[in-house]
């Protein structure tokens, strides 16, 4: 802790307490109560229980089941929803508990978002009462899990080029395509599946083992590796009319979901973004280079200022938007630029970070660049960066720059 004058004309010769360096301009304090238990205990079981364990699963490609009961308990899935044995937690919540999970790792926060925005969410605002007394009591006690399939493997940023279709027989609804890069994809119970109708693109909930749908891991992935990411076959699958979502009708369905999950991603990175500034202040303290620590060379300060200062700035983002999203009054334009940024700062503190800890930063021994490598995955999925360029783009002059 450093003091600092400060230099407002009232307080001109008064001494205030400089805050943490990970978050400058003190928006911790800016948390409720409620707010502040969610980040002491997620930070608490992220420290105890899976910092230990998640190198290994990275290294191994595997996915760390063993935390799902845990993540479960702390009422993390699903937790800013109402009812239906949701948590019903402020967005502001939502987000910091994102925080906490990516400073462990981006597929920790990868799961929780696709159980609780991209799965749980259409069900709990598209779907019947009948779907969600079934589905979403029982994922949110991480019992049942979800996966969202919206991607091919010829339509990613453009989803409405989508080729998976469905067509009513009867009652029933013959499902036919394939889904690529789904997260949980083959350990989900559920997958919610977008396809296309005579009355446009609808939402499908398709059960594990329903006939002619099953699910294929994509591998030698070198990020997101302790996270699932499958790719969903759909080979003339029957789901009865009771598993069509009935209020989702067209794109802007799937799209809604993903406006919850781009929310929690704008949090999660700087959770990343967090740890590899942690990482690389510490070992710059300690390194020696030419007989001095590293910290008390210029060049290495102006890395550290610099990411300093981005934090700063993605933390007032993520504040303004959970104020936002929390008054209900968050645009899906404001959710893209605090992804766009986010990421953007996050990625770029942890390359930065990478290059302090010099060859140290190529190992698992430090978390940086395990972060750095998630984070191209997060840099892409959920829009990439120039689809939110894009999007932001349009908003601004009016004009479709997508096509
Ligand atoms: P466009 O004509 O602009 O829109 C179609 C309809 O949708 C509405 N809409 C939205 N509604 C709610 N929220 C949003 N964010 C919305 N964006 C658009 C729009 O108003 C319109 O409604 P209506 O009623 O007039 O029909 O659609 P477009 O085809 O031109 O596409 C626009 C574009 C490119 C922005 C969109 O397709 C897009 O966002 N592409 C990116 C795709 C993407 O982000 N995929 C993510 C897949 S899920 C994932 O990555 C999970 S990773 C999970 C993890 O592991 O954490
Ligand atoms: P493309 O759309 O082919 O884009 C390739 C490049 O072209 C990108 O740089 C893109 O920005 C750029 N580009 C595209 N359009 C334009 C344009 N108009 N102008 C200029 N540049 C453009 N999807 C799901 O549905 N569910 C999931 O759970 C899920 N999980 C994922 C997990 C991981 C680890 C990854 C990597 C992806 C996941 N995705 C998931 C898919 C993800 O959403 C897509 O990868 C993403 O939307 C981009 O699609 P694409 O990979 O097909 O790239």
């Amino acid at each position: 802790m450093h003091p600092m004058v400060t230099t407002s004309p009232q307080s001109r010769k008064s001494v205030s307490t400089l805050p943490n360096f990970t978050d400058l301009y003190a928006v911790d304090e800016l948390l409720g109560d409620d707010e502040r238990l969610i980040r002491d205990t997620v930070r608490a079981f992220v420290r105890k229980r899976a910092l230990p364990v998640i190198d290994e699963h990275f290294e191994a490609g595997t996915f760390p089941h063993e935390l799902v009961d845990g993540i479960a308990q702390l009422g993390l899935l699903g937790m800013h929803l109402d009812g239906y044995g949701c948590a019903g937690a402020s967005a502001l919540a939502y987000g910091v508990a994102c925080e906490e999970l990516e400073a462990g790792d981006s597929g920790l926060r990868s799961f929780v978002s696709v159980q609780g925005s991209l799965a749980m969410f259409p069900i709990w605002a598209y779907g019947s009462e009948e779907q969600k007394q079934r589905y979403l009591p029982e994922m949110a006690a991480g019992r049942m899990i979800g996966c969202f399939g919206l991607t091919e493997s010829d339509a990613g940023s453009d989803p409405a080029s989508m080729q998976t279709r469905a067509h009513l027989d009867g009652d029933d609804w013959i499902i036919s395509g394939s889904k690529m890069w789904i997260t949980n994809g083959s350990i989900a119970d559920v997958a919610v599946v977008w396809a296309r109708t005579e009355s446009g693109i609808r939402g499908f909930l398709i059960d594990k083992g329903t006939p002619g749908f099953t699910a294929s891991d994509v591998h030698r992935k070198l990020s997101l590796r302790a996270s699932v990411t499958s790719e969903l076959h759909l080979d003339s699958v029957r789901v009865s009319a009771g598993q069509m979502l009935p209020e989702a009708q067209g794109l802007r369905a799937p799209l809604s979901c993903l406006n919850e999950a781009r929310y929690g991603i704008s949090w999660g990175a700087l959770g990343a973004a967090r740890a590899c500034f942690e990482s690389a202040v510490e070992y710059s303290k300690t390194r020696l280079v030419f007989g001095k620590p590293l910290a008390g060379y210029q060049l290495t300060q102006l890395k550290l200022a610099e990411m300093a200062t981005r934090l700063v700035q993605g933390r007032l983002v993520t504040w303004r938007l959970s104020q936002l999203k929390d008054a209900g009054q968050a645009h899906p334009v404001q959710v893209s630029l605090a992804k766009r940024a986010n990421v953007r700062l996050a990625l770029d503190i942890a390359r930065e970070a990478r290059t302090i800890l010099g060859a140290n930063g190529i190992t698992l021994e430090y978390p940086v660049i395990r972060h750095m490598t998630n984070l191209e995955s997060v840099l892409t999925y959920e829009g990439t960066e120039e689809v939110h360029t894009l999007i932001l783009g349009k908003a601004i002059t009016g004009e479709d720059a997508f096509g």
